[in-house]
């Protein structure tokens, strides 16, 4: 027997021209350091932003955790580890929701606009991933749907009750909700387009076929860890003053 086979080795070979791989694993690392960083700071924030912050921390800590089995999962199949990247969204948009939700309180938000924001987001989550994993055939018709809830949200936090609330607010927290809702405007619109170039449609002729973890990953990094950093920012700020 040789030694290969005695002693497996537990890191798969990662190709230097595997780009997949490496965003993966730039994500892990990506995802823990924001993580590490929006806990170490908890200390310095007063109560009443310290669960925003703390939100910001789960966020990319479930994420990291995620980015871990999905870059072993890529090493060992070369496949796109759809299962985990849905789990993980599903944890963690909703908490995404409740960041809303927990600025907007200081104008009064009430828990059923964060219900309202945590249906759509399931809406648009789980008719994804039937397009992506469960009946692929009919990807544009799930993502029509998807689409839909996506919009209901962009509404909301833009022009529905959410925007209200932060022009109610004023100040800091109507500064952060702006920058917030472009994040779900372009931010999250990298996602439709991933789903667009990795699943079959009318929109393949148009697009093309490319890799959908590349386009899923550069959004978690710029959605999970610059929402994180947008309510850090607004704890310090709004103790200040
Ligand atoms: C941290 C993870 C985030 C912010 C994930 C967001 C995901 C989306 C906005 C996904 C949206 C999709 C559509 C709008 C249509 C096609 C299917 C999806 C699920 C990729």
């Amino acid at each position: 027997m040789t030694n290969i086979m005695l002693f497996p080795s537990l890191v798969a070979k990662l190709l230097p021209t595997d780009y997949v791989a490496f965003t993966f694993f730039v994500g892990c690392m990506a995802m823990m350091a924001a993580s590490a960083f929006f806990f170490l700071s908890l200390n310095q924030f007063d109560r009443k932003w310290r669960t925003s912050v703390l939100v910001s921390g789960l966020i990319t800590f479930i994420a990291a955790v995620h980015y871990f089995y999905m870059r072993d999962y890529w090493a060992t199949f070369q496949e796109s580890p759809t299962f985990f990247r849905y789990v993980d969204w599903i944890l963690t948009v909703p908490l995404m929701c409740v960041e809303f939700y927990l600025i907007l309180k200081v104008a009064g938000a009430k828990q059923g606009l964060l219900w309202k924001m945590i249906i759509y987001s399931i809406i648009m989550l789980v008719t994804g991933y039937f397009g992506e994993a469960v009946d692929p055939a009919n990807a544009w018709i799930w993502g029509l749907v998807s689409g839909i809830a996506y919009f209901a949200i962009v509404y909301e936090i833009w022009l529905g009750e959410a925007s209200k609330l932060a022009a109610a607010a004023g100040g800091d927290v109507l500064a952060s909700h702006k920058i917030l809702c472009w994040f779900v405007l372009v931010g999250w619109a990298i996602y439709p387009l991933g789903y667009m170039l990795g699943t079959d449609g009318w929109y393949t002729g148009i697009l093309g076929k490319g890799n959908v973890d590349i386009a899923y990953n550069i959004a978690d990094a710029i959605n999970k860890i610059g929402f994180g950093l947008v309510i850090y920012t607004l704890a310090l700020k709004s103790q200040k003053d």
